[in-house]
């Protein structure tokens, strides 16, 4: 059976995007994989975070995995934080990986774009923490979105060096991007991804949303005034993206529902896109509420970290040794 690992940063509430772009996919996955689901919050503070916040968030995620589908007798869920190794194999994959290659990270790019001085070190040198996330657990397989192209490369990169360099003991990851959703974009400005941690909050919905924030949100999509339903994400891109949404939360083809609102004007397409957002959510929300102060959660998430750990420190071990690291006999 194949290996699956993937991290989603508790760094907001989780968005359409990242549900069908991501998780959508991960519920899907583990019925026939092994699988490793993280809450990954020693990424998130690579930007500023609330340290409150970041704790609700943490939980919030956590309990998002669960109700979207995420069955923890199937799969292993747990927090990245939880499980010391990641940190540990992350600095050694530091120390393979290059300066260069790190700052040529789009996502580094963008996010320390206009900071200067004020950017943290750790968004730079976040990759090799992501690589290792996934080379601790022989991972097979990862399924992301489009925007972690590059930083799986590079993942894939850092394993091949590290296996040539010193010992042949990491897998080398497969990228899986889904065809359809793999770049949900922002609601405002279609020609940017949906992204939990816009400042403009009518950019993105997010899982949590009401039917009636959800709708308005919608309703008030920027598009374009040919009133005209076709999939052209070059000259349409905010019609595509609505087509996309409606297409990836309803399980229809974009060709049938272009047929349907084709020559309908704008009004009853965001509408029925609306519906079928509220619809998808609202099982999602009504497990959430039952979950998110539950001790099943802690239950979860502590023996989610006890079998991550397990698996994770085998692999560290092997790491310490290919690379000359402490003493041969140690006891552990
Ligand atoms: P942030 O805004 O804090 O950078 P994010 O919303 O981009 O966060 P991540 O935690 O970085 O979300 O991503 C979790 C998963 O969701 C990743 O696999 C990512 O590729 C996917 N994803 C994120 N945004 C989108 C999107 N707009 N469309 C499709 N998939 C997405
Ligand atoms: N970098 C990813 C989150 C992430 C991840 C991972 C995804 C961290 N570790 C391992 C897949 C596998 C992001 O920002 N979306």
């Amino acid at each position: 059976m194949k290996t699956i690992f993937s991290g989603i940063q508790p760094s907001g509430t989780l968005t359409l995007g990242n549900y069908l772009g991501a998780m959508k996919h991960f519920v899907e996955l583990q019925q026939d994989h092994q699988c490793y689901f993280c809450v990954v919050d020693e990424h998130a503070i690579t930007m500023p975070q609330d340290r409150l916040e970041l704790r609700d968030n943490i939980r919030s995620l956590a309990a998002l995995y669960l109700a979207s589908g995420i069955d923890a007798d199937k799969s292993t869920l747990f927090i990245q934080s939880e499980v010391a190794a990641h940190t540990q194999l992350g600095w050694m994959l530091q120390c393979v990986s290059y300066i260069g290659e790190l700052e040529r990270m789009t996502q580094f790019k963008d996010k320390a774009q206009g900071s200067n001085e004020s950017v943290s070190s750790g968004l730079l040198t976040y990759p090799p923490l992501m690589a290792a996330d996934i080379l601790l657990y022989k991972t097979d397989v990862v399924p992301v979105g489009e925007d972690q192209k590059q930083h799986l490369e590079l993942a894939r990169n850092l394993a091949q060096r590290f296996n040539h360099k010193y010992n042949d003991i990491f897998t080398v990851p497969e990228i899986k991007v889904p065809k359809v959703g793999a770049r949900i974009m922002s609601l405002q400005d279609p020609t940017k991804k949906m992204s939990k941690s816009d400042a403009n909050q009518k950019a993105y919905i997010s899982m949590l949303d009401e039917p009636k924030v959800i709708e308005k949100k919608i309703k008030s999509a920027v598009t374009d005034s040919d009133g005209i339903v076709a999939y052209d994400p070059d000259h349409k891109p905010g019609i595509a993206n609505l087509l996309t949404i409606y297409s990836t939360a309803a399980n229809r083809s974009i060709d049938s529902l272009v047929e349907r609102y084709h020559n309908n004007g704008y009004g009853t397409f965001k509408q029925d896109v609306a519906d079928a957002v509220i619809q998808l959510l609202h099982p999602i929300q009504k497990r959430y509420e039952e979950l998110i102060h539950s001790e099943e959660l802690d239950h979860i998430l502590d023996d989610g970290a006890d079998k991550a750990g397990i698996e994770a420190n085998k692999m560290l071990r092997k790491a310490k040794k290919a690379m000359g690291l402490g003493r041969v006999h140690i006891k552990k």
